[in-house]
């Protein structure tokens, strides 16, 4: 059986879980990630799902929402994706966090993917709705709040450039209302009806980084999704995956340099 420990380092909280039989070797308790020059990890103890990820990732939360949500047991191996190490394009054909490997030695990357293939194959209540209709409109929700992240990105390109963010941010507070609007004709506490879902999980990561951003005052004139914004920080698996505002900034500061500790930042 899997012994489980939390624990919180400069904000970040860290979920690792080590097997009596099969202890992990460097990586799963390793507080720093994996950069250039590192070995290879071995293979994924049974039982076990590795993930590969890095602290502040938006999509690797996302893979690690639904493992905690899903109460899966898994370990993870960071990864420096701003100082990669060759064999992570192994696991990961384009070089991105998060990725997955099983026991098996089967890897599944990109988020959404990663996300669908875990709520799968665990037991028990599904994050997806099984009805044909409810998954296609939490889908369509998605597509819609892709607007929205595809703004904050844009934003994320101007800041490393050092450019003026003013009217992508305006743009983006309109996309973030007409968003507002979508969501409140849901009627809903949670996107996907009374109990958080997968498109909340999806979702959530962005909206956590708002701050970063520069555009977490825009939720002012989002009600409703500031109402569901409030509810998501009640959550047990964001509780256990948030990092602090400062910390988000202290990476951030950093990862705009280009600075590749940055991903290690807190730590
Ligand atoms: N579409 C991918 C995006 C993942 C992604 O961009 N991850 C970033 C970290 S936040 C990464 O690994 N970047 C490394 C790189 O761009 O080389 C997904 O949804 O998983």
């Amino acid at each position: 059986m899997g012994v489980t420990w939390w624990w919180i380092t400069g904000g970040v909280i860290l979920h690792l879980t080590a097997y009596t039989a099969h202890q992990s070797p460097i990586m799963a308790g390793s507080t720093k990630s994996l950069a250039k020059g590192s070995p290879a990890p071995g293979p994924v103890p049974d039982g076990l799902i590795r993930a590969y990820l890095m602290r502040f990732c938006p999509f690797a939360q996302r893979a690690q929402l639904v493992l905690i949500a899903r109460e899966i047991n898994y370990e993870v191996v960071y990864v420096n994706t701003l100082n990669k190490p060759d064999w992570f394009f192994e696991k990961s054909p384009f070089g991105l966090v998060p990725a997955i490997e099983t026991s098996e030695g089967q890897l599944i990357y990109e988020s959404l993917i990663v996300c669908d293939y875990l709520d799968e194959v665990s037991p028990g209540k599904k994050l997806t709705p099984e009805d044909p209709f409810q998954k296609a409109q939490q889908r369509m929700l998605l597509e819609h709040f892709f607007k929205v992240e595809n703004l904050v990105f844009k934003i994320l390109g101007a800041l490393k450039n050092n450019a003026d963010t003013s009217a992508l941010k305006a743009e983006f507070l309109k996309k973030l209302i007409l968003f507002d609007e979508i969501v409140s004709k849901l009627n809903t506490p949670y996107v996907g009806g009374s109990s958080v879902s997968m498109a909340d999980y999806m979702m959530w990561p962005i909206f956590e980084r708002f701050s970063i951003f520069g555009v977490k005052d825009c939720l002012e004139k989002t009600p409703h999704l500031h109402q569901w914004y409030q509810l998501m920080l009640q959550d047990p698996a964001v509780k256990a995956t948030f990092t602090k505002p400062e910390v988000q900034e202290g990476f951030f500061k950093l990862y705009l340099q280009g600075i590749p500790e940055a991903v290690d930042y807190g730590i």
